[in-house]
């Protein structure tokens, strides 16, 4: 599949999904789903260890292209259940299904699902510059892309109602305070800071990092006890990986791993 509206490409292990629309903030489209389902799809089949989701221009993702919601009195209103059905979630649980880690580079705006698909990624790095923007209220919507799953979850009630009631701009540095986010990074050291942290995680033991998102997101449905129970079979099956033999015989020859993903 040729993209229109992103662009992707796999090297050294670490796929990079750029969003492709900087004339509309990256706002999202039918097309542009497909053609982010289809780059989703490939990372798993490419090589790819690590996957890095950011934004073309000045901003990362505005959400919902609003252009495409525009009713003449008398039209048929476009069912948003169905869009969040076909698209939103389906997009949400690839990036959390994903077994490898995905890293959210926030360079600029994130607004709307924007903001929340950044937010469902594994680790969310922003330019100081970045913002975050719950704009649903302002348009009459409730967060969607699960949002009011994963912000209660980050930040608390109090700071997600504040955030998504009140659809203010969040900055990077704030956000990074709060625990919304993992870093903020100066504009100018972004882009490095970012290449730093694809190129560790391509490096690291993909299966253990897999196995490790799938127990922390699936943590809050589960007991303690059924909880011990995930991490005594995860434990089992990564015990008989590659890289678990290669961790432990380059811990005792005191020197650097050399990872394979499995
Ligand atoms: O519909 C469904 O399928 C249900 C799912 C919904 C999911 C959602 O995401 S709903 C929420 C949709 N998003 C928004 O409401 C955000 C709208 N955008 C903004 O509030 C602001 O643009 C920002 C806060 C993101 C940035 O503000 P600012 O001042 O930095 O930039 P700007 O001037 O507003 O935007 C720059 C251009 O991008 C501008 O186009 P123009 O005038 O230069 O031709 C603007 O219209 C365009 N743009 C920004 N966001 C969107 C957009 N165009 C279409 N859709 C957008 N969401």
């Amino acid at each position: 599949m040729g993209y229109e509206h992103i662009l992707y490409e796999s090297n050294a292990a670490i796929a990079r999904l750029t969003l492709n629309r900087p004339d509309k903030l990256n706002a999202f489209t039918t097309a542009m789903h497909a053609e982010v389902r289809d780059a989703l799809a490939r990372t798993r089949t490419d090589g790819s260890r690590v996957l890095v989701v950011t934004g073309a221009g000045r901003g990362f993702c505005a959400g919902q292209d609003l252009a495409d919601r525009a009713v003449a009195p008398g039209e048929r209103r476009v069912d948003l259940g169905e869009s969040i059905e076909k698209h939103y979630a389906p997009l949400v649980l690839a990036l959390r299904r994903l077994p490898m880690p995905v890293i959210a580079a926030v360079n600029g705006v994130a607004a709307g699902a924007g903001a929340n698909l950044a937010l469902c990624c594994d680790l969310v790095i922003a330019a100081r510059s970045a913002s975050f923007v719950q704009a649903f209220a302002k348009i009459g919507l409730l967060p969607d892309s699960g949002g009011t799953w994963t912000l209660p979850r980050l930040v608390g009630n109090a700071r997600a109602l504040g955030l998504t009631m009140l659809g203010d701009k969040l900055g990077a540095a704030e956000a990074a305070e709060w625990g919304l986010i993992w870093r903020c990074v100066d504009d100018a050291e972004f882009p490095a800071a970012v290449e730093a942290l694809a190129t560790r995680l391509a490096a690291a033991p993909t299966l253990a990092l897999a196995r490790t998102k799938q127990a922390i997101y699936g943590a809050w449905e589960r007991s303690l006890a059924a909880q011990l129970d995930l991490e005594r079979d995860a434990q089992r099956e990564l015990g008989a990986s590659d890289d678990y033999a290669e961790g432990v015989a380059a811990f005792l020859a005191k020197r650097p791993p050399r990872f394979v993903g499995r």
